[in-house]
C-alpha cells in the first residue's frame, strides 16, 4: 500500500534530498509551503533534483496551528518529518525571538496538530548537534549533556524535548535525529561549507579574487545530506520511536575544509582566504565530533560519503553551474 509522507521545510536542503528519496521508494510526498514572494524560486531545490511536480504543496507556516491542523486533515500522512526551521545559527543573534517561534514553538505546532489531527502518524524531529554547543564530553553520542551556545542551539533543545515529552505523556512516535552538519550541492550558500565551494569555483573561473571567512579554526563533523535522510527514514521504520545521534565520526577545521575545496582545483588556500570579524559570532561550537555507534546498531545506518567526496561533488557543482550561469 502506499504510504503518504508530510514534509515542512520541503524546499530546504534536506526536504529536497528527503522528498527525492521517499519518491523513490513509493510514497506519495506532500510539502508545507510557506508563503514567498520569490515563489518561482522556492522549489529550485526540487527542481535540481528533478522532483519538483511530484511533490504535492499546500500553503502553510510553522506559527499558524490551524493551519498544520487544516493540513494534516487534508494529507492524513501516515509520516510526519518537521524539517521546518530558522536554521542559520548566525542569524539567530539577530532574530532570537523569530529563531524561538519558528524553530522552537513551531515544532511544538506541529506536535501539537500532530497530537490533534493525526495522531497516529510516525514523528520525525530535525534536532542538531548544535543543541551540544559548548561540549560537555569530546565524542558527543545520545547521553552526552547539552549545552546550547546559541538562540538556536536554546530553540532546537526546546523542540528536542518537546519530541521527547509527546512520546512519553501522549504515545506519539516520535523520534529525534540529532544530525551532524551535513552538507551538499544544495546547501544553503551563508553556510560556510557551500560559501567556501562557490567561492572557490568564482576564484577558478575569474569571477572572484578572495573570500573573506570567519573562525577558520572551527571544527565540524561533516557529512552528506543525501546519506542523513536515509536515517530520517529508519527512525520513523523502528517499531518503537527513539532519539538517534547522526554523524560521520570525523571531524575537520573550516581550515581543512577550505585546503580541500581550493586543492581540488589545483589552488593554494593561502593565496585567496581572507578573515573578516564580521562573520564571528557572539559564542562558538569550537568542536563537534558525533558517535553514531547506537544508529550502526539498531537502524543498519552509517554515512556512506567521505569527507573528499562530498568536497569534489560540492566544487563540481558550483563550477558547473557558475559557467551555466545558474543560480542556487
Ligand atoms: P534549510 O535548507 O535552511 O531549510 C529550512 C526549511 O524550513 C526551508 O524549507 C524553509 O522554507 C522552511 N521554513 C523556514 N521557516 C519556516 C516557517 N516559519 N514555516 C514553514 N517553513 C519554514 O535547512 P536544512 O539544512 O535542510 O535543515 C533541515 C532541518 O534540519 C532544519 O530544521 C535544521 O535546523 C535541521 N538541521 C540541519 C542540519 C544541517 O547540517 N543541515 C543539522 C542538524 C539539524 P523557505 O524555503 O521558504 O525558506
Ligand atoms: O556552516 P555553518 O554556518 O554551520 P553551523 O553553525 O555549524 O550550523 C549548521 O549545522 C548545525 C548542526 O550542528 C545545524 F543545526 C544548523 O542548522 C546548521 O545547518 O558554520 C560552521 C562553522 C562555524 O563554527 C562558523 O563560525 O564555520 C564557521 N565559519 C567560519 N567562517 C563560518 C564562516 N560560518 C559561516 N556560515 N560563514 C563564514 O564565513
Amino acid at each position: 500500500m502506499t504510504k503518504t509522507a508530510l514534509i515542512t521545510g520541503v524546499t530546504g536542503q534536506d526536504g529536497a534530498y528527503l522528498s527525492k528519496f521517499l519518491l523513490d521508494k513509493g510514497y506519495e510526498v506532500h510539502g508545507l509551503l510557506r508563503r514567498s514572494a520569490s515563489a518561482d524560486v522556492i522549489d529550485s531545490r526540487l527542481k535540481w533534483l528533478g522532483v519538483n511536480d511530484k511533490v504535492q504543496f499546500h500553503d502553510g507556516n510553522l506559527t499558524d496551528l490551524s493551519g498544520l491542523i487544516r493540513v494534516l486533515q487534508d494529507v492524513k500522512p501516515d509520516e510526519i518529518y518537521n524539517l521546518a526551521a530558522q536554521s542559520f545559527v548566525k542569524s539567530s543573534w539577530q532574530q532570537p525571538l523569530l529563531t524561538g517561534g519558528v524553530t522552537g514553538m513551531g515544532a511544538a505546532n506541529m506536535l501539537e496538530a500532530t497530537r490533534i489531527a493525526a495522531p497516529e502518524a510516525r514523528f520525525y524531529q530535525a534536532s542538531s548537534s548544535e543543541m551540544y554547543g559548548l561540549i560537555q564530553e569530546p565524542v558527543q553520542s545520545e547521553t552526552t549533556p547539552f549545552y546550547p551556545r546559541s538562540p538556536y542551539a536554546a530553540a532546537k533543545l526546546y523542540a528536542h524535548w518537546m519530541t521527547v515529552n509527546y512520546r512519553e505523556s501522549f504515545g506519539l512516535h516520535a523520534s529525534s535525529g540529532i544530525l551532524f552538519n551535513h552538507e551538499s550541492p544544495l546547501r544553503g550558500i551563508e553556510f560556510v561549507t557551500r560559501k567556501i565551494t562557490d567561492g572557490v569555483a568564482r576564484i577558478k573561473l575569474g569571477l572572484a579574487e578572495d573570500i573573506s571567512l570567519g573562525n577558520l579554526d572551527a571544527t565540524r563533523d561533516w557529512g552528506h545530506a543525501r546519506d542523513y535522510v536515509q536515517a530520517m527514514w529508519l527512525m520513523l521504520q523502528q517499531d518503537i520511536a527513539d532519539d538517534y545521534v547522526i554523524a560521520t565520526g570525523r571531524t575537520t577545521s573550516v581550515r581543512d575544509f577550505c585546503k580541500l575545496a581550493f586543492a581540488h582545483v589545483g589552488l593554494n588556500m593561502e593565496d585567496y582566504v581572507t578573515v573578516n570579524e564580521r562573520f564571528l559570532r557572539p559564542a562558538e561550537v569550537d568542536v563537534l565530533l558525533g558517535d553514531a555507534s547506537k544508529a550502526k546498531q539498531k537502524l543498519g545506518w552509517a554515512a556512506e560519503t567521505t569527507l573528499e567526496m562530498l568536497v569534489s561533488e560540492m566544487v563540481e557543482a558550483d563550477l558547473k553551474r557558475l559557467s551555466r550561469h545558474e543560480h542556487l
